[in-house]
């Protein structure tokens, strides 16, 4: 594995002045906010877990069945120009639905690289421990560190064919404005028929949607307010849990979904020394989870220099992994 070293402070004591100084920052603007990215530390991570197997939270099974039941067609897909690539995935997470993928690119035969890029250490030395035993003569090149950062020291390396692949929900986080953004920022690293593979959440019924940030037994709930306790355990914070709670809406409209944190009361934060004033009723915006009709993915691939080559849907039609080839 290689790391990516970001900056001159040790990382640990690094990610937690970044996480400090974003919390802060985004509190201090109106309305206030807190980033999504941090939901994620070891609590948070096991109840996301917890709410992939929740039946209201249906996009990862959605994406799981099309990596079980279509990877044939993906690797189809992706090999139609017979060349080695590198394939380069972006947040892979535990390799749960790659690695279908991976299994159906070495029973074709094709020769690739396979170069999971991730910001945690962690997730790298996993997949480096698990994934050589499962699949045999597999090539694994791990990188520890920011994507773009990640991929721009990979561009160093001698010009092969790229296949980047951002599975699950990564670019739902982002507004429609900010993926676009991602996007185009992505294709600077590729080539003319290099690909990518970018899945979406789709739009459907309405309540559905609402249903898989609002469910049933709470999960997501906790997930949201993990976010405050996280600030106590991490930045020395005096949130009161209970003085919150969890709100979710959904614009059918405009696709997106919001989460939210209520102050249930009006109260002084104290974060390292730094005090935050919250009225009653006063909301945080903790998370967009942004839906896509199949005409705007269209649409998005070709804005930022892509032309959609493949989209494979679940039986529903409810989530969509697409296939774009750079132009
Ligand atoms: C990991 C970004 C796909 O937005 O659906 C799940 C995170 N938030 N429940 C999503 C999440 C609340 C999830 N993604």
């Amino acid at each position: 594995m290689i790391s990516i070293d970001t900056g001159e402070c040790r990382p640990s004591a690094k990610k937690n002045k970044d996480f400090y100084l974003d919390v802060i920052q985004s509190l201090k603007e109106t309305p206030k906010k807190l980033p999504s990215k941090y939901f994620y530390d070891k609590e948070g991570d096991s109840l996301f877990e917890a709410i992939m197997d929740s039946p209201d939270y249906y996009l990862s099974r959605c994406e799981m069945e099309i990596f079980t039941r279509q990877a044939k067609q993906i690797v189809d897909s992706i090999t139609a120009q017979n060349l080695n690539f590198e394939l380069i995935e972006l947040g892979p997470g535990n390799c749960a639905k790659s690695i279908h993928l991976l299994h159906a690119l070495a029973a074709a035969d094709v020769s690739f690289n396979y170069i999971p890029i991730d910001i945690s250490e962690n997730v790298i030395s996993r997949l480096q421990l698990f994934l050589p035993d499962k699949i045999p003569n597999l090539q694994f090149n791990g990188l520890a560190g920011d994507y773009f950062n990640a991929l721009s020291i990979h561009n160093l390396l001698p010009a092969t064919r790229k296949v980047v692949m951002c599975l699950g929900g990564n670019i739902g986080n982002m507004t429609i404005e900010e993926s676009n953004a991602f996007c185009k920022k992505l294709r600077s690293y590729l080539q003319p028929g290099d690909q990518c593979i970018i899945g979406f959440d789709l739009v459907k019924h309405p309540a559905i949607i609402k249903r898989a940030y609002d469910d049933r037994d709470g999960l997501t709930r906790k997930f949201n307010l993990n976010l405050l306790a996280r600030i106590n355990r991490e930045l020395d914070a005096d949130f009161r849990i209970g003085q919150f709670d969890h709100y979710c809406s959904y614009d059918p409209l405009t696709g997106s979904a919001k989460s939210y944190l209520v102050s249930l009361s009006d109260i002084a934060v104290n974060i390292s020394g730094t005090i935050i004033p919250f009225e009653k009723d006063e909301c945080i915006w903790t998370e967009i989870s942004q839906k896509y009709s199949k005409d705007q993915i269209r649409e998005m691939a070709v804005n930022n220099g892509f032309v959609q080559a493949a989209a494979f849907l679940d039986s529903r039609s409810w989530f969509m992994d697409a296939v774009w080839t750079a132009v």
